[in-house]
């Protein structure tokens, strides 16, 4: 079973994740909509994966007896100023949501939670990947350069980015 303050924290972590979703979706509008293709595609697969994570973590709320809320998400940002702001944005999502993990997995600690900090492993190798990903994209900005055709290069290289861990 979980405790009240366990369930609440994974409950509002479904929802992180959903935004995390939406807001990928957006980007990969955003993306489509001013040419940078394999950056939406990117963008459309993060959210896909970011579904998966809400999905994961809802489910697990339900295994452990707890209720999962589904949760109403707002305020989406589906505008940005720039090519590069897309990834400036999506990196600090990343941190944001791994600083959001260590938050629950102290508070798994403190209360031990044993069974629910062994659950949350699995996200915090995750958030590696993402974390990483996201860098290595926003890196291209400096290694190629946006001048001339840079962002047509850049948008090409964000797609092959790749993690082995
Ligand atoms: Fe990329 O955030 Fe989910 O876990």
């Amino acid at each position: 079973l979980l405790s009240e303050d366990i369930e609440s924290l994974l409950n509002q972590q479904i929802k992180k994740e959903a935004h995390s979703s939406s807001l990928y979706l957006a980007m990969a509008s955003w993306c489509n909509r001013n040419g940078f293709d394999y950056s939406s595609e990117y963008f459309f697969k993060q959210s896909d994966e970011e579904r998966y994570h809400q999905l994961k973590l809802y489910k697990y709320v339900l295994d452990m007896g707890g209720t999962a809320i589904s949760p109403e998400i707002n305020n989406i940002k589906q505008e940005f100023n720039s090519f590069r702001e897309v990834f400036e944005d999506a990196l600090e999502q990343e941190v944001a949501i791994t600083q959001s993990f260590k938050n629950i997995a102290a508070a798994c600690m403190r209360e031990q939670d044993f069974v629910t900090f062994e659950f949350l492993n699995w996200f915090m190798k995750e958030q590696r990947e993402e974390e990483y990903k996201a860098r290595r994209a926003l890196e291209l900005f400096e290694v190629i350069g946006e001048e001339g055709t840079g962002r047509w290069e850049i948008d090409k290289h964000v797609n092959k980015i790749k993690y082995d861990s």
